[in-house]
């Protein structure tokens, strides 16, 4: 009960409205127990005398202890650390043709949806930035029925049977012995079973490209990656694929820069994103889809069924059909972003899955795992999972059951609840599995259309530009560099050959090893114990295009600077002018500034006013930041160039590719980095006006000063 109501009028608020049942306020409120009793002192526990022991008696004691000690529930085994946000999803126009899924139907319509990021190997804890594919759960609350899209920033996946999935994430995960390294493929386990794997090494090329480090979660694509079914209302299906494609473009920090960012604040990517929501700056992608005709099912030179492949998307073009706004942070991070439990599975009308052994196995594990993870086969209950279609069934108790259902049947048939709950026709909106032809023999085994291992590595490698291969290039050296074991690094390399040679010579000259004149054929490890050896051999195909411009970064969206971050480095007697002229056009264009001085507090500004410090340089750190600014004033320019936190902020940025501006007397600080003052340096902008270095924080990163310029920050 409410302490003293305070009322602003009889309409709830906004934020209320949108509230999940069994939504706390916790403001206004006496403090209870759970029996919702009030509580008079929470300070001290009950005691036979001030002095004395505490009484077994205190109920409030135990029951709070009780509670606390019960807090923490198992995290996820894989993509524990997340994070989440509500939005809607909005079709463009009715897919009616391909899906009779309700909530792809009618453009007015906005559905509810849920949306969890996470990396996937480290612990809930761990650091934003790890090297690591990105997971990228949509939950859309249908009016049909809860549909989740469980995919991740990266199209293809390492293995292709689920079999193998518990090998995969035993060895990627910290060794058992002594539990490292957290969050990092760097070690022996992951790359011995990588080396072994052949059919992983189209998915090694995409997480040792930059796409395993985005600059923001708000900033890359995600992908549904098995080929999914529509179903028209003629009961016609088609196959899809799924595409998230981010309106602010993809785009990622560099190695260095992640790692230092780790340590600077390893909440990089969640605070982005809650800051970014807070901020009004809403993300927002278009769902994509790529149609392929039933009859064209073997048009391609791989199988659709194959997880580690992509349709290029100049062999099948992605349809934007729809705009996904990510509009409001939780309210409470366990109840919301903690317990809410995806399943490939949840499905509705119109979509259905297809035999991807890697999906079908995917769709036993979910529910699986909630099990244990939630305790109990209720957690569809919980108010994050709930559906807001109506649910009616006979599954009755278990932990935790909150529906108290008053029915006096919970069996069907029956008659005593005249028939209820009544099958659904497919007029109703019964859910009906799409009836494929299946006539086979019971086997286990793989299709040796799946065999082709490294042609679309290849494809991938050769789509990047020369500046995102120089990247793989070297983060295979790092990672292979962290392997204790060198006939694990020899293995690699062997399998990099048969990707593309000059990057596997690249890898190796790092490593210091001469490239296997034979590459080992690991098609030991990889086939059945009585299998024959030949049909477990690679088998390359010619892919339908040799490069792929969807496929590189550097073709990516940079128009914008929406929510981009930028420091002004200032110090007493900065330039106001500068200051303001500057700060206001960067936010007109949609950037955010902080203004970033020696100390903490108020500084004085050259026209006699003052400006308040939104961080010291003891704590903000250029990584953080997207750009840099130094403003004018001469005062403030002598300052700062005797601040060393100070020119290493400007050499780090530059070392990391970002736009710096100075205006006036600002180039005195420059003078004292390592900086080239040249004029036409790609993203240094000297005495510029805003506009340029709105267009120039726009491109991202300059990546090629890394070639050239050696910057020891
Ligand atoms: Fe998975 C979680 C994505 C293969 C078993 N997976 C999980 C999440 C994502 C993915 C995004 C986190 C959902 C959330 O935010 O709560 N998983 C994928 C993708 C895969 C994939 C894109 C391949 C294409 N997964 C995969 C296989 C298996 C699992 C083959 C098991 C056979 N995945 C799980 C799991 C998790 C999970 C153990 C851990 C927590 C959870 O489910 O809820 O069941």
């Amino acid at each position: 009960m409410a302490k003293k109501k305070k009322t602003t009028g009889s309409k709830p608020s906004k934020k209320t409205e949108n509230l999940a049942p069994h939504t706390e306020e916790g403001t206004d409120q006496f403090l209870t127990t759970n029996q919702g009793v009030r509580i008079n002192d929470n300070q001290n526990s009950l005691k036979a005398g001030e002095r004395g022991a505490s009484l077994l008696e205190d109920f409030i004691l135990r029951e709070k202890i009780t509670h606390f000690d019960h807090e923490r529930i198992p995290e996820r085994i894989v993509h524990a650390r997340g994070e989440a946000a509500h939005g809607y999803f909005q079709v463009y126009e009715s897919m009616a043709k391909y899906t009779k899924a309700g909530f792809l139907q009618d453009p007015e319509k906005q559905t509810p949806v849920f949306v969890r990021f996470s990396t996937v190997a480290g612990s809930r804890g761990s650091s934003d930035l790890a090297r690591d594919a990105r997971g990228f759960a949509v939950k859309f609350y249908t009016d049909e029925g809860n549909y989740d899209l469980v995919g991740n920033n990266i199209p293809v996946f390492f293995i292709q049977d689920a079999i193998k999935f518990p090998d995969f994430v035993h060895a990627v995960k910290p060794e058992p012995r002594n539990e490292m390294p957290q969050a990092a493929s760097a070690h022996d386990t992951f790359w011995d079973f990588i080396s072994l794997s052949p059919e992983s090494m189209h998915m090694i090329m995409w997480v040792m490209s930059d796409r395993a480090i985005p600059r923001s979660l708000r900033m890359m694509e995600g992908f549904g990656i098995h080929t999914f079914r529509f179903i028209n209302a003629t009961g016609k299906s088609c196959f899809v694929k799924f595409h998230w494609k981010p309106l602010l473009g993809v785009h990622a920090v560099a190695w260095d820069e992640a790692q230092k960012i780790s340590g600077k604040d390893s909440d990089f990517h969640r605070r982005d994103l809650w800051n970014a929501i807070e901020s009004g700056a809403f993300p927002e992608w278009e769902l994509g889809v790529q149609i392929v005709a039933e009859k064209d099912e073997h048009k391609f030179p791989f199988d659709l069924l194959d997880p580690t492949k992509i349709i290029p998307e100049e062999v099948v073009p992605v349809i934007r059909i729809g705009k996904m706004v990510l509009n409001r942070n939780p309210d409470n991070f366990f109840a919301e972003t903690e317990q809410v439990a995806f399943h490939p599975g949840n499905l509705v009308p119109g979509i259905d899955f297809t035999n991807d052994p890697l999906l079908q196995g995917r769709l036993f594990s979910y529910t699986d795992t909630q099990l244990i993870r939630l305790g109990g086969p209720n957690f569809h209950e919980i108010p994050i999972n709930r559906a807001v279609a109506p649910v009616h069934n006979n599954q009755r108790d278990g932990f935790m059951r909150q529906a108290i259902n008053r029915a006096e049947t919970s069996y069907e048939p029956n008659t005593v609840s005249n028939g209820c709950p009544f099958q659904a026709g497919v007029r109703d909106g019964g859910f009906t599995s799409y009836e494929e032809k299946v006539d086979a023999r019971k086997i286990r085994g793989r299709s040796q259309s799946f065999f082709d291992f490294f042609s679309q590595a290849t494809l991938f490698y050769n789509s990047q530009s020369e500046v995102e291969k120089t990247h793989i290039v070297n983060a295979l050296r790092f990672e292979l560099g962290k392997v204790t074991r060198p006939d694990i690094r020899v293995r690699v390399v062997g399998l990099l050959t048969q990707v593309e040679k000059s990057l596997a010579s690249r890898v190796a000259a790092g490593l210091g090893i001469q490239v296997p004149a034979k590459p080992e054929q690991p098609i030991n490890h990889i086939r059945p114990a009585d299998a024959n050896i030949k049909d477990y051999e690679p088998r390359a195909q010619k892919q339908q295009v040799a490069s792929s411009a969807a496929l590189s970064m550097a073709n990516t969206v940079k128009n914008t600077i929406t929510s981009r971050q930028v420091a002004f480095l200032v110090a007493d007697g900065v330039s106001g002018t500068d200051v303001s002229k500057m700060k206001a056009d960067l936010i007109a264009a949609g950037a955010q500034v902080q203004l970033i001085a020696p100390k903490l507090g108020q500084i004085k500004v050259s026209n006699g006013t003052r400006l308040e410090a939104d961080q010291s340089l003891l704590i903000a750190a250029s990584v953080l930041f997207d750009a840099v600014y130094v403003p004018g004033g001469a005062a403030s320019a002598a300052l700062l160039k005797k601040e060393p936190a100070a020119l290493h902020f400007i050499n780090e940025a530059y070392k990391h590719c970002k736009a710096v501006a100075v205006n006036r007397e600002g180039i005195e600080v420059l003078k004292e980095t390592y900086l080239p003052i040249e004029e036409n340096e790609p993203g240094l902008l000297i005495d510029s006006n805003s506009k340029a270095f709105i267009k120039a924080i726009a491109q991202h990163r300059f990546w090629e000063r890394e070639a050239v310029d050696e910057i020891p920050a």
